[in-house]
């Protein structure tokens, strides 16, 4: 027998659902109408066919077909938090725009983070380049500094994105490789534009590997200007630091990351904001002259160029902080709408002729992705600290309701007692600096971008000695994944230009002879290292932003764990108590202790450093555990600090564990130790190019 509104039996609608009573509000379809029974749909009969007047039906599948939107085409995979930005030192000195004046004034933002290669489902921890993408609500409107998390780009000049994004993404026929650039396509097209080979050298270091969302630096890339009150410009490049200092992971624990949490970016981003450890940054800007342009070896307008900070130091005049998650994935981290030509007085473009494509560039796709011109309309893209007004109406999905006849100007309505409308300001509105330009009309590369060298080699010598042999190790990894034989034989060839002691390492790394050099373009000079591009000594010695592992067993000494699990927290960071069952296990002394997270789901990967507080018996029990004996080897692979209760050595011994300044016995000790990496452990668990 059927009944109305409650199935029999299957469980679904049935007698638990909630009703609408006295406290909990009505459901109804989209015009406002009360929905009595959303169970069921309208039937002719108990077990007849569906009858076509079912409005409540068709209006929830109507919508339903429509959620998605167009992913974006690149950095389709990203996670946001509103947040703000706080001036700790004035620019008035260099420039007009408000946020930048008047110190402890704070500016609401929403930032975004991204991939760029994988679609929105993908990984978040391929190799790849991070977006690092900040909407400023200010009080003269939207400032968007659309940037990423290294301070290059693949090419010079707009005209080649197309290109370059086509070679990196799934290839054309097969769909594949998702979120991965170690394919011929990329490869191929790379390794024919040498342009693209400083940035090449950054997304092979472990720049690409982030720990965290929360441990990467942002930069704004082009060169832009700032302009003061009287009209005067200056250069300047925008840093973001993090205050948790740069971390990267291993490339075969990035690997393992994927499998064991997709989301772990988006999962950390969002925690840390939820337990009040909100991420923060400085911003720091170089401000620089024509004349200081002029001096350097290479041009300021062009995007695979960096200034070294050691030559033009960098300020910091603010901070940014997350402080608040999205209320809702889609409405907000979906629908956000950055583009590069949302500028605010005070703050203007450079020639950089990448720069000049991404401002023509982003107002096509958001029109794209959100369907209408009227996408600023939306509430995480409308200006909040000033409302917008001008005579633009209508078009599709119009949410505003101006009133009057003023959609004009000029008009003289206002004389008439009609509201007239907005009006131009010179004095407050926007204006462009006059800078001087004259020329033929040409499709030309300026010969101040020829040197596509001198800066990758720089960037390669400045690595730390362990960083250098993940990179060269990254090209070997990747160039395996080519098929094409020639493809990888000019990569290795424009490599000779980098360092020849890099392009032997990765010919050898790939069994191959070492091919003829290419020919550079323009000489390659000698640069002095930068330290200040090295991950390797700008690690923050500290646990916060770290997670500890904690693997425990039935027996465990819950004393031993109490102290660990607030020693971690004491030191900033976050411990997560792992045992076989969730449910937990029962301690040496009786008691019963609940478990984080399940041994076979919670792999070390997922923690900077582990603890192992284990009784004699279960040590040697789970020797015979794979997920166990893999908790700690690739602790130890992964170079991460093992703090061990003595009980824990045939755990040790079958890992493969062997002693160094990272294998501790539990203790004050273990805390230190779990701040850091080890990597002179390296070579005693891999061989590296
Ligand atoms: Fe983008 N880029 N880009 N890009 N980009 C987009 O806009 C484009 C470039 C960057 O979290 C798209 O809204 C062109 C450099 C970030 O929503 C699109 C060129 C830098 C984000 C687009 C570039 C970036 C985008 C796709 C070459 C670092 C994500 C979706 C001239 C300075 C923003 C969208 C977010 C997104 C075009 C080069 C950063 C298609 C044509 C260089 C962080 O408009």
């Amino acid at each position: 027998m059927a009944t109305r509104g409650k199935s029999t039996g299957s469980g679904q609608g049935g007698e638990t659902h909630q009703q609408a009573g006295e406290d909990v509000q009505t459901l109804t379809t989209n015009q406002g109408i009360p929905v009595s029974d959303n169970q069921n749909q309208l039937k002719a009969g108990t077990r007849g066919p569906v009858l076509l007047e079912d409005f409540v039906l068709r209006e929830k599948i109507f919508h339903f077909d429509h959620e998605r939107i167009p992913e974006r085409i690149v950095h389709a995979r990203g996670s946001a938090a509103h947040g703000f930005f706080e001036l700790t030192d004035s620019l008035s000195d260099v420039t007009s725009a408000d946020l930048f004046q008047r110190t402890g004034e704070k500016t609401p933002v929403y930032v975004r983070f991204s991939t760029v290669a994988g679609g929105s489902g993908s990984v978040d921890t391929p190799r790849d380049v991070r977006g690092f993408a900040v909407k400023f609500y200010t009080k003269q409107g939207n400032w968007d500094l659309v940037g990423n998390n290294i301070p290059v780009f693949f090419i010079q000049d707009a005209i080649k994105f197309p290109d370059l994004v086509h070679a990196v993404k799934m290839e054309a026929d097969r769909g594949y490789p998702q979120a991965a650039s170690a394919h011929d396509t990329f490869w191929d097209f790379v390794s024919l534009v040498p342009e693209s080979t400083h940035m090449l050298m950054w997304a092979m270091s472990d720049r690409t590997l982030p720990r965290s969302l929360r441990h990467i630096e942002g930069f704004g890339v082009h060169t832009f200007r700032f302009v003061d009150a009287a009209g005067k410009s200056t250069f300047v490049k925008f840093h973001w630091k993090p205050k948790l200092g740069l971390q990267s992971t291993i490339w075969d624990e990035t690997v393992k990351i994927a499998g064991a949490d997709p989301d772990f970016h988006r999962r950390d981003l969002f925690e840390s904001i939820d337990r009040g450890d909100f991420p923060e940054w400085e911003l720091g800007v170089q401000l620089f002259d024509e004349k200081f342009a002029a001096s350097l070896p290479y041009d300021v307008l062009d995007a695979t160029k960096i200034i070294p900070e050691e030559l033009l130091p960098i300020r910091i005049v603010g901070r940014l902080v997350l402080d608040r998650n999205p209320d809702n994935f889609f409405a907000e981290t979906e629908q956000v709408a950055y583009c590069p030509s949302n500028i605010v007085p005070g703050i203007d473009f450079s020639a950089d002729p990448l720069l000049q494509g991404r401002l023509f560039s982003y107002l096509d796709t958001q029109l794209k992705r959100l369907g209408s011109t009227n996408f600023h309309q939306i509430p995480i893209n409308q200006p909040k600290q000033c409302p917008f007004a001008n005579f633009q109406r209508d078009g599709h999905m119009q949410m505003m309701v101006p009133k009057g006849r003023a959609n004009y100007e000029p008009n003289s309505l206002a004389q008439a007692g009609e509201v007239g409308g907005p009006r131009e300001n010179p004095k407050l509105g926007f204006t462009t600096f006059p800078e001087p330009v004259e020329g033929v009309k040409l499709r030309v590369r300026a010969e101040t971008f020829a040197d596509h060298y001198s800066q990758a080699r720089m960037f390669f010598r400045s690595l730390h000695p362990a960083e250098q042999a993940h990179a060269a190790s990254a090209f070997v990894f990747e160039l395996s994944k080519v098929v094409i034989d020639h493809i990888r034989e000019r990569v290795v060839s424009n490599l000779r230009n980098v360092d020849e002691s890099l392009a032997q390492r990765v010919a050898d790394g790939l069994g191959m002879d070492l091919p003829p050099a290419s020919q550079p373009a323009a000489p390659v000079i000698e640069l002095d290292p930068s330290p200040a591009l090295r991950i390797i000594g700008n690690m923050k010695d500290t646990l916060e932003g770290r997670v500890v592992g904690i693997l425990i067993h039935d027996g465990s000494d819950g004393k031993v764990i109490d102290t660990i699990v607030a020693a971690v927290k004491k030191a900033g960071g976050t411990p997560k108590v792992i045992a076989p069952k969730v449910g937990g296990v029962k301690l040496k002394d009786g008691g019963t202790f609940k478990a984080d997270g399940q041994l076979a789901g919670s792999p070390s990967v997922l923690f900077d450093a582990i603890a192992l507080v284990l009784s004699p018996e279960a040590a040697t029990a789970l020797t015979k555990e794979a997920a166990a004996v893999q908790f700690v080897m690739d602790a130890f692979g992964h170079l991460k600090a093992i703090g061990h209760s003595k009980a824990a050595q045939p755990l040790l011994d079958k890992a493969g564990v062997e002693p160094d300044a990272g294998v501790v016995v539990l203790g004050a000790e273990f805390i230190e130790a779990a701040k850091q990496r080890y990597f002179d452990r390296e070579p005693k668990v891999r061989t590296l190019a």
